[in-house]
């Protein structure tokens, strides 16, 4: 893991920012999709993308590579712009999303795009894929590390919670996962569709390390990563609190937006907000 500086933080947020304006673009343009997940889980993405992963854009199936597994697959349009960032596919072809033949699906396709670690969107499911990745690792004596990135909806998957045991018993501490905590999900607040509380108690139970951060502050999260690098024998979970929806304030913490994609009018609007907040 490399060190940050303060140039380093303005260097994401402005990476951010350009992810964000592609994100409502690419949604505007495809005409259905996941905003609300997607903005919100974006400054996640980026740090691990330019502080945290060990990656080559150039060489995605690098055998030294970290593996990450995007478990809540529907905010692939984060995923997608923060990958063209990172040099993974021209900017150009976000505007494919979507569309018939696509290597940019409405939920990652792991065979169309290199780079892809797995393919998601039934959720529940990454965690188990993830906790396999570092078991592998672990029996090749491998030093890369295996990422998985999940929503908070997906706690209330039953094999989330094999996933949990199961990494807890091997001891992966090669494997982190990441929750991206913005009390939304499809049919509105979490806490009130199905309360998570008290969350880090409960991965405590199950021989976890829990870590947690405000998932908007690159620090924060950067230095979870350096934490998470010196704990041995325990896979870590850090809780990351999102904002839905942020960066277009019409669209924060309101659970409609988490299938929904902005109209023209709306689209111009975001651009504006999000052009002035860089
Ligand atoms: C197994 C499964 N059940 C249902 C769905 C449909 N679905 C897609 S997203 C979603 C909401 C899940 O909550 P969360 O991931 O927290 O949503 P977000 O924060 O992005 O709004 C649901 C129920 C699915 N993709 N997979
Ligand atoms: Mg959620």
């Amino acid at each position: 893991m490399m060190p940050f500086s303060v140039q380093q933080i303005d260097d994401l947020k402005a990476r951010a920012g350009r992810v964000r304006r592609n994100i409502i673009s690419m949604l505007a343009e495809a005409g259905s999709g996941h905003t609300a997940g997607s903005l919100g889980a974006a400054d996640i993405l980026v740090a691990l993308y330019f502080n945290v992963l060990k990656h080559d854009a150039q060489n995605p199936g690098w055998p030294e590579r970290d593996r990450f597994v995007l478990s809540n697959g529907h905010i692939c349009p984060a995923l997608y712009a923060v990958m063209a960032e990172a040099g993974y596919l021209s900017p150009d072809e976000l505007s494919t999303l979507r569309k018939l033949g696509s290597r940019l699906q409405g939920h990652p396709h792991r065979e169309k795009l290199p780079g892809l670690e797995t393919t998601s969107g039934p959720l529940g499911c990454g965690l188990s894929q993830a906790a396999g990745m570092a078991l592998a690792g672990k029996m090749d004596q491998k030093n890369w590390r295996v990422v998985c990135l999940m929503s908070d909806g997906e706690q209330e998957e039953g094999n989330t919670w094999e996933a949990v045991m199961f990494a807890g018993k091997n001891k992966l501490d090669n494997l982190t996962a990441l929750i991206d905590h913005n009390n939304i999900q499809i049919d509105g607040f979490v806490e009130e569709v199905m309360p998570l509380e008290p969350l880090k108690l409960k991965y405590e139970a199950f021989n976890w390390n829990v870590l947690e951060t405000d998932g908007h502050d690159f620090k924060q999260i950067i230095s979870a990563f350096e934490t998470v690098a010196q704990v041995r024998e325990k896979p870590t979970v850090i809780i990351a609190k999102t904002i839905p929806g942020k960066g277009v304030s019409f669209m924060e913490n309101d659970p409609r937006w988490h299938g929904r994609v902005p109209s023209k009018e709306e689209d111009e609007r975001a651009m504006e907000e999000l052009a002035g907040k860089i």
